[in-house]
């Protein structure tokens, strides 16, 4: 027996061994609440970065809009730096002798352009008065002269307090018209769904129409092809696309005619063309001609 109890650990030796098991649990226990506090900050401290870096996002997202609305509710999409083939090739149909050669340009900076057509209402809110043929609040602004947008965009500058609005170049046009296509029409290849995209002879009755009525281009453009034309910067020069500089085309330095681009409500097919030039004296006015608005992105 008195081997029994010896085989047995003494009471002494029994405590110390429940003493030495309590303090192991107790280390476990506090290694595991060190490490599960641990993740519990790992996780807060992932939940932070991962809102602070959804929140930085929405912030520089909102900062770099691809849309913004100015004073008069006009509304503007970001369109982005780029290089596109400007023109037409001497061999396609129906082309004229201002459209070639076909040749590489480079728009260097990111701009706004206007995702609309200047409309009668927001030129009413700047000038106070509106000579448009065609009434109607959402309709194109028209019968203004190149002169009478340069003082349109003086006003509307002023009213900003602000020197940043303008035409857009006649290469800026055309890009953000083409929006990455290289194709003759907006419709594609020819000209058999132009109607999803424009007003023009076969379909406006003679008529301007509301803007945005029709589909926009593949950047979020409305009415880049028809509706009304649209006045550029630059001057027309005949022969200027064989001596353009690649980057940041503005057209020659004088001439004689404005660049108007995009074809109109009483416009043919072949007119509606991404490349189809028309120039008119900067004091013309019609009841085909408005324009757009641009702007570039403020250096930061
Ligand atoms: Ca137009």
């Amino acid at each position: 027996m008195g081997g029994h109890f010896q085989a047995r650990p003494s009471v002494g030796a029994s405590a110390r061994a429940g003493d030495a098991l309590w303090a192991a649990a107790r280390l476990v226990r506090a290694a595991l609440a060190l490490t599960f506090r641990r993740l519990i900050l790992a996780n807060k401290i992932f939940t932070f970065v991962t809102v602070f870096c959804f929140v930085a996002t929405l912030a520089a997202v909102a900062a770099a809009s691809d849309e913004k609305v100015n004073s008069v509710g006009a509304r503007f999409v970001l369109i982005p730096a780029g290089t596109f083939m400007m023109g037409l090739d001497r061999d396609a149909r129906g082309v004229l002798g201002d459209e070639v050669p076909r040749h590489r340009v480079t728009v260097s900076k990111a701009f706004y352009l206007g995702k609309y057509e200047v409309t009668q209402a927001e030129w009413r809110k700047v000038m106070g008065e509106n000579p448009s043929s065609f009434k109607g609040d959402a309709n194109p602004v028209e019968t203004v002269s190149w002169e009478d947008a340069q003082a349109f965009i003086e006003k509307l500058n002023q009213m900003e307090g602000t020197a940043r609005y303008r035409l857009p170049t006649e290469a800026e046009w055309e890009y953000a018209a083409r929006a990455g296509s290289e194709l003759p029409f907006i419709s594609g290849d020819d000209e058999t769904d132009l109607g999803r995209f424009a007003w023009h002879e076969d379909n406006a009755f003679y008529s301007s129409h509301p803007v945005g009525e029709k589909e926009p281009n593949a950047w979020g453009l409305h009415d880049m092809i028809g509706n009304v034309w649209e006045w550029a910067f630059d001057w027309h020069g005949r022969d200027y696309y064989a001596q353009s500089p690649e980057t940041d085309p503005q057209g020659p330095p004088e001439g004689e005619r404005r660049i108007c681009r995009g074809c109109a409500w009483l416009s043919g097919v072949l007119a509606c063309r991404f490349t189809d030039r028309l120039a008119n004296e900067p004091d013309v006015r019609g009841d085909f001609l408005g324009f757009r608005l641009a702007f570039d992105v403020e250096e930061r």
